[in-house]
């Protein structure tokens, strides 16, 4: 019996039961039966939980890129790997197949060796949405190097923090990069970032936008020249299961980015099992993702997990909007998609914009959506739906976290049956619990607590770069025993779970536990309304009260505001209930966001209690030019 693809829900329930009564047997003909191995595992896992040390498929040998590319050369060598779709509608598509994949990788991963980088060694990709990223990432696999992919709209300060935490030997960047109708100049923030970080020996140039940059001598080199005369093949490397693949960091509430550290085999076997499992993979696919690489959304599913299915998976270097807000439903049209994961802010700004800007697309093609990033609200569910999905294709709501490597709730494409706003079951493997205050379980159903795993799975992190402590502290202390996902859940009648936040994000309003989630929910229902954003602050006689920060759409700007207000808490009272009504209502101009589109609620909580001396890390926000409007307006 093989446990790799889920039929139908019947055959979903054996295998879960089968993965939480024998995770050795499960996890171990998994991984048997669909992966090569240079050497087979001597233990499926080995955990010794008092020092959260962690390790699957102890011993076991092999090389990534060797499952992503050369294992499917003999088969599908023709076949399309990447597609790439330039910023610019005028520049020609790229589609790379995996015979020329192999060779790209084998030419840049030998670059690299030229380059002194060896096994171990640490290298950070500063790169636009551009093929070489991806190739530059399975280069690094390939030889062994721990990649850390920087997202390409991050500020110089956020790169040195990065760079000097995991101490890279080399940073890849390019020139320049193209976003809509910008040009970033990447070169620059680079040479500004490092410029005291000793750790730095070599920077590898790309060109992408012909940009002027300033070549440091002995240090920066031009790829071109290097990669002309490389070799066109390259012996991948042998690497222990554990050996670490890449580190990503995400930011924490306090402090600095986390470089959660993920190793070989676990990563693989469960980046590839989900792909196939939660799209409901077929050879003819064409997958896209419409995250960056330089999320962990980016690495599992639109390079690893896909890759080691033999798919084939697009790349988009530009913006939604750009040149106008049809782009997604062009790329949809032209390469005919037949899965499409985006994530809620992408959705909802889409929704605002005229209908028109689909209709006259074919969308045909399309077979799966999929969700990620945020709790979907419930109108941005109906419309990706009714208008994007024309009520045939299952929406697929998958939660997951950096630090849990792919995902472990969510609903099987034609397997689980879907429902609105839920990510609904966990997957096979991955045992869920809800936790009250004092850190008991609660059983049943139609309970809500937080979220946390009580059985270690194989994709989840390791370890914070140089710092195990910060690990356990973040992860494991909260709920002893168990994996604290920072999430708060319910579960309902039926043991689907719905993500309601942060817990952080839970405010106390009167003695009630208030989850934001589902208070926005109800806002968003306004059809004036484009997004909110609820969170809590000091109010006299409820202890906490509700702020809500709320962008109109265009149309609804021309609204009597004090209307809409009162319409607002209207909606607020039927949908969620009296307990739920707003205190303050703010319209502001735009959330502020992190690159990947969540709403950074915890700087709106410092604007809403007065305490602008609490921003912490705001490394990660795309557009800092929305804060000081929302300061200068604050109620
Ligand atoms: C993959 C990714 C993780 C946090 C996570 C949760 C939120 C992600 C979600 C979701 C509700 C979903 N989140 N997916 N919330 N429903 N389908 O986003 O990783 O950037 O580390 O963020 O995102 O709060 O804890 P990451």
């Amino acid at each position: 019996m093989s446990y790799y693809k889920i039929g139908d829900l019947e055959q979903y329930f054996k295998h879960y039961k089968k993965s939480v009564r024998e995770p050795r047997k499960f996890w171990g003909k998994i991984a048997e039966e669909n992966f090569v191995w240079y050497q087979a595992w001597d233990k499926v896992f080995d955990f010794d939980m008092e020092k959260h040390d962690i390790k699957w498929f102890t011993d076991g040998k092999l090389n990534i890129v060797k499952n992503c590319i050369d294992r499917h050369l003999s088969k599908r060598g023709e076949k399309a790997a990447l597609i790439f779709e330039p910023n610019d509608i005028n520049e020609q598509a790229q589609v790379i197949s995996y015979n020329e994949l192999y060779v790209r990788v084998a030419k840049m991963a030998n670059v690299l060796k030229s380059q002194g980088i060896e096994k171990g060694d640490r290298v950070c990709i500063y790169l636009p949405m551009i093929p070489e990223l991806a190739i530059a990432m399975l280069a690094c696999a390939r030889i062994g190097a721990i990649h850390s992919v920087i997202f390409a709209g991050f500020s110089a300060e956020a790169i040195k923090t990065r760079v000097e935490d995991c101490g890279a030997k080399m940073v890849i960047t390019s020139d320049g990069g193209f976003r809509g109708a910008k040009t970033i100049q990447l070169k620059n923030i680079v040479d500004d970032a490092i410029k005291d970080l000793s750790s730095v020996e070599k920077v590898l140039v790309v060109k992408r936008t012909n940009e002027a940059v300033q070549m440091k001598e002995g240090r920066d080199l031009w790829l071109a020249p290097l990669y002309e005369v490389a070799e066109e093949s390259n012996v991948a490397q042998i690497m222990d299961s554990e050996d670490p693949l890449f580190i990503l960091y995400t930011s924490g509430s306090t402090g600095k980015p986390k470089g959660m550290v993920h190793t070989t085999a676990g990563y693989m076997i469960q980046t590839a099992y989900t792909f196939n499992n939660v799209f409901d993979y077929k050879d003819d696919d064409i997958f896209w993702c419409t995250a960056d690489l330089g999320w962990i959304t980016g690495h599992s599913y639109i390079l690893y997990g896909a890759l080691l299915n033999g798919a084939t998976t697009v790349m988009f270097e530009g913006v939604p909007s750009y040149p106008n807000p049809s782009r997604f439903w062009d790329i949809i049209d032209k390469h005919k998609v037949t899965q499409f994961y985006t994530a809620p802010t992408a959705i909802r700004s889409l929704m605002t914009e005229d209908y028109s800007y689909i209709t006259g697309h074919d969308l045909s093609s399309l077979r799966i959506l999929g969700s990620v990033g945020e709790p979907i609200n419930e109108e941005a569910w109906h419309w990706f739906n009714d208008f994007v999905g024309k009520k045939r294709c299952p929406i697929v709501d998958t939660w997951w976290q950096t630090e849990t490597g792919s995902i472990l709730i969510s609903p099987l494409a034609n397997v689980t049956p879907t429902k609105p706003t839920y990510a609904t079951l966990p997957m096979p493997g991955i045992q869920t619990v809800l936790m009250d205050e004092l850190h008991n379980e609660i059983t049943g159903n139609q309970v809500m607590g937080s979220l946390c795993i009580k059985f270690p799975w194989p994709s989840m992190a390791r370890t914070i770069w140089n710092d195990h402590e910060r690990y356990v502290q973040t992860y494991f202390s909260d709920f002893p025993g168990c994996y604290f996902t920072g999430d708060g859940a319910l579960r309902d009648e039926v043991g689907y779970y719905r993500i309601t936040g942060r817990t952080d994000d839970v405010v106390i309003v009167s003695g009630h536990n208030i989850g934001t989630a589902p208070i926005e929910d109800a806002i968003n229902q306004h059809p004036a309304v484009a997004e909110s954003a609820v969170v809590g602050y000091n109010h006299d006689i409820k202890g906490n009260g509700l702020y809500g920060f709320i962008t109109l759409k265009v149309e609804g700007t021309t609204r009597d505001r004090e209307n809409v207000k009162k319409e607002i808490n209207q909606l607020i009272t039927s949908h969620y209930g009296p307990i739920g009504k707003l205190d303050k209502i703010q319209f502001v101009e735009g959330l502020p966001k992190t690159r990947s589109g969540k709403i950074l609620r915890r700087l709106l909580r410092s604007i809403a209690t007065n305490r602008l001396d609490t921003f912490g890390d705001t490394s990660t926000m795309i557009n800092p030019e929305v804060v000081q409007g929302i300061i200068d307006e604050r109620q």
